[in-house]
């Protein structure tokens, strides 16, 4: 038995049946890092890589007893939050990440799939923003979420550092906004609102439509990596490069957006 604990990280989102995004996901990233990966569902989706068709959600008293046994026996190092689809899943999901005194979390703030499916409603991303982002190390959403969140849309960096401002005015500490929806051809540009500096991280834009989980991906490569002890900005570094590679060497399954691959030897 290895003299080192392994750390353990937790996703609290939906399930994606045909593997690409949601908690396989998060799994397959926490393990590719050597983390130990537990999971709560929220919501069985209905999907497959061409697009989702629907969700049964899960009740707030399923999601709590899915999260009191784990929390009862394990010490989890990182939470991300994901796909979390009611009031009543967001405010249950708030009082036992307090309860429980989690110190990483990153909320992931799903809106929509990338194939159009609202995945929350307005009135539940409210509550989103304002139980969960107060207690968030980070918050990581993509463009249209950010517009979405703030309210007006975004078209260059002024914008994009007054939609963090909102964030932060509901108390996101830092804020990762992703550029991939970024109208820009050859770079994926994410810029990181921490503190009072920006971190700007660009990669190359690789052309491709194997995109499908990318969001998930990249949040739990950062969840992974506060767990193993790096700071915010290694974290996101790490993970932005995991993820690039993930798309890089997708497996091209299906008939829609292949998922990319998270099986990456990084640790
Ligand atoms: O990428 C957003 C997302 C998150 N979680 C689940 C999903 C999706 C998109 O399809 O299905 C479960």
């Amino acid at each position: 038995m290895s003299s080192q604990m392994q750390k353990v990280c937790l996703t609290i989102a939906g399930l994606d049946p045909s593997g690409g995004a949601g908690v396989i996901a998060d799994v397959k990233t926490f393990s590719a890092f050597g983390c130990f990966a537990t999971a709560v569902i929220t919501s069985v989706t209905f999907q497959n890589t061409a697009g989702v068709f629907g969700a049964s959600h899960e009740s707030a008293e399923t999601v709590r007893l899915q999260l009191d046994p784990v929390f009862a026996d394990l010490t989890i190092s990182a939470v991300k939050t994901g796909m979390l689809p009611t009031r009543e899943i967001i405010g249950t999901t708030a009082e036992l990440l307090k309860d429980n005194d989690v110190k990483q979390l990153v909320v992931d703030p799903v809106v929509r799939s990338t194939s159009g499916f609202d995945l929350i409603d307005d009135e539940a991303l409210l509550s989103l923003v304002e139980r969960l982002f107060p207690l968030a190390s980070v918050v990581t959403p993509n463009i249209p979420e950010a517009e979405r969140i703030a309210k007006f849309s975004i078209k260059n960096v002024d914008d994009l550092a007054k939609a963090a401002a909102v964030m932060r005015s509901f108390g996101a500490q830092n804020v990762l906004i992703k550029g991939g929806h970024f109208g820009n051809d050859e770079h994926a540009t994410d810029h990181l609102f921490i503190g009072d500096k920006l971190e700007i991280f660009d990669t190359e834009r690789i052309n491709t439509t194997a995109l499908h989980g990318t969001g998930c991906t990249l949040s739990s490569a950062i969840t992974a990596n506060l767990a193993l002890g790096h700071d915010l900005v290694e974290a996101v570094r790490i993970a932005k490069k995991f993820v690039t590679e993930a798309i890089r060497t997708a497996p091209n399954i299906g008939h829609g957006n292949s998922p990319i691959n998270q099986l990456l030897k990084m640790k």
